[in-house]
């Protein structure tokens, strides 16, 4: 009898543990399901966790009930299904499906430059802005990082605010930094470049997430060659489902199109010939311009961004068409991968793009401009009258000359003594008008154009693609 009972409440014991068990684990569900939405309130405090959970769970019955309504809301907002990203973790770690020889490659870390990582922003989401910092701090070997520095461009989120501020305390090596005006794109970024202490300044968008082994080619190709600006692979983060692709084929290059739209291209015929082995880094004639690397002495030797370049958009073939005719080159490293989350459509308009692209003709397409203009005849008297207005000394179409202290000059070849950099860089490799076309190639004819840039004592080899855009 004894035995028998002993054993019925043996039974119990072990019924009423399975249940706890399951019980324990339908919690520890329900909790992991809801919390990515508290992730707001990580830096907020304040709350006992209590308060949290049940705030969380009231959220997520209502969330449940009209999870479709919340998506498009988000979707309509930020142009990025926020509503997904925030439930996903800000610490997810990206596989490394690089080539294997990427994968295998050893770097020797103590001989590679520091870099500082500039991150610009303007009401980005929290979870993709953070994912962005977390992204950074845990695929960067943090001998190399000095630090991420965050830019807010004026920013009127709430979130955005004292509750920012708060959770970056709590990261080591994040400095937040904030304009006191909404300063656009490039002067944001120029703000936050003064506040780097790295040798090498790298500029990422603000909702993307770094492969591991990401920073390394970078570095490598600019301890290689100082006056070389390195991209690395953007590989694509879909904006509803937050998936990752990796762009595992040959990766593709920058070109534009006589608007000065950037477009991207296949790798030419003639640079995967002067390649010797797929990681080699492909040259490339501009650039997309949210994501690279440049070394600090060198980005401030080219004159750093055109300050006249307002909000965004043409300010990568800008700082393209600077650094090729400057002498520097411009690389994509096929074993550099960051993904980059592109948006639905374009989250806030660009109204400036058109005086933006004419000041990039003005200063860097000489006669070449022409072309540029005649894919956009209308806008031509009003924004050379936006430059003038800029420049009242009547200085021309020159705009934004600056002075480059000599100390910042890396080296002997370049010119000496304070530098007034446009002109300079212009009289020390030629201006465009040099560059001559291919024979028989048409720049309206909507077959490839290929440049040739003269660089003195070098063979002129390298081509820049063109082709026709879409006709206006
Ligand atoms: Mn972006």
């Amino acid at each position: 009898m004894r035995v028998r009972l002993s054993r019925r409440l043996g039974l119990l014991a072990k019924a009423c543990l399975l249940l706890s068990v399951m019980l324990l684990a339908y919690f520890l569900l329900e909790r992991s399901g809801t919390s990515s939405p508290g992730s707001e309130e990580d830096g907020g405090g304040g709350r006992s966790l209590r308060e949290r959970q049940f705030s969380d769970a009231e959220e997520s019955r209502e969330q449940l009930a009209r999870p479709k309504k919340l998506e498009d809301e988000s979707v309509e907002r930020y142009a990025i299904n926020i509503y997904v990203s925030d439930r996903i973790s800000l610490h997810r770690h990206i596989l490394d499906n690089r080539m294997h020889e990427c994968r295998a490659k050893k770097f020797n870390y103590r001989s590679l430059p520091t870099t500082s990582v500039v991150i610009a922003f303007y009401n980005e989401a929290w979870s993709t802005l953070l994912r962005t910092i977390h992204s950074v701090l845990e695929a960067t070997p943090a001998v190399l990082l000095k630090e991420i520095i965050l830019i807010d461009d004026y920013s009127d989120k709430a979130y955005l605010k004292s509750q920012l501020a708060q959770y970056i305390s709590g990261l080591e090596r994040v400095r937040l930094v904030r304009t006191k005006k909404r300063e656009g794109l490039v002067r944001a970024r120029l703000i936050g470049a003064t506040f780097a202490t790295g040798d090498v300044l790298t500029f990422l968008d603000c909702h993307c997430e770094c492969v591991p082994g990401w920073i390394e080619p970078l570095l490598q190709r600019i301890n290689e060659d100082e006056s070389t600006i390195v991209c690395p692979v953007i590989d694509t983060i879909d904006w509803n489902t937050f998936e990752y692709y990796m762009q595992t084929d040959e990766p593709m290059v920058g070109g534009f199109d006589w608007r000065l739209t950037f477009q991207w291209h296949a790798v030419p015929e003639v640079d995967r010939q002067r390649r010797t082995s797929r990681i080699d880094p492909i040259r490339s004639p501009t650039m997309a311009g949210g994501l690279f690397a440049v070394s600090k002495s060198y980005f401030e030797f080219l004159g750093t961004y055109d300050m006249g370049m307002e909000v965004w958009g043409g300010e990568n073939l800008e700082l393209s068409f600077r650094v090729w005719q400057c002498g520097g080159s411009l690389e994509v490293h096929p074993c550099s991968h960051v993904g980059h989350v592109f948006p639905k459509k374009a989250p806030y308009a660009r109204p400036n793009f058109l005086q933006n692209t004419v000041r990039a003709a003005e200063v860097w397409m000489d006669t070449y401009k022409q072309h540029f203009y005649n894919r956009n005849p209308g806008p031509k008297g009003i924004v050379r009258g936006h430059l003038r207005e800029a420049r009242p000394q009547g200085e021309a179409e020159m705009p934004e000359l600056r002075v480059v202290p000599e100390k910042h000059l890396p080296g002997p070849a370049r010119p000496r003594g304070p530098a007034r950099l446009a002109r300079s860089c212009a009289q020390l490799w030629g201006p465009l008008s040099a560059w001559t076309t291919t024979p028989g190639a048409q720049p309206h004819g909507g077959s490839p154009v290929s440049l040739r840039l003269p660089r003195p004592g070098r063979q002129p080899v390298f081509r820049v693609h063109i082709e026709e855009g879409n006709p206006l």
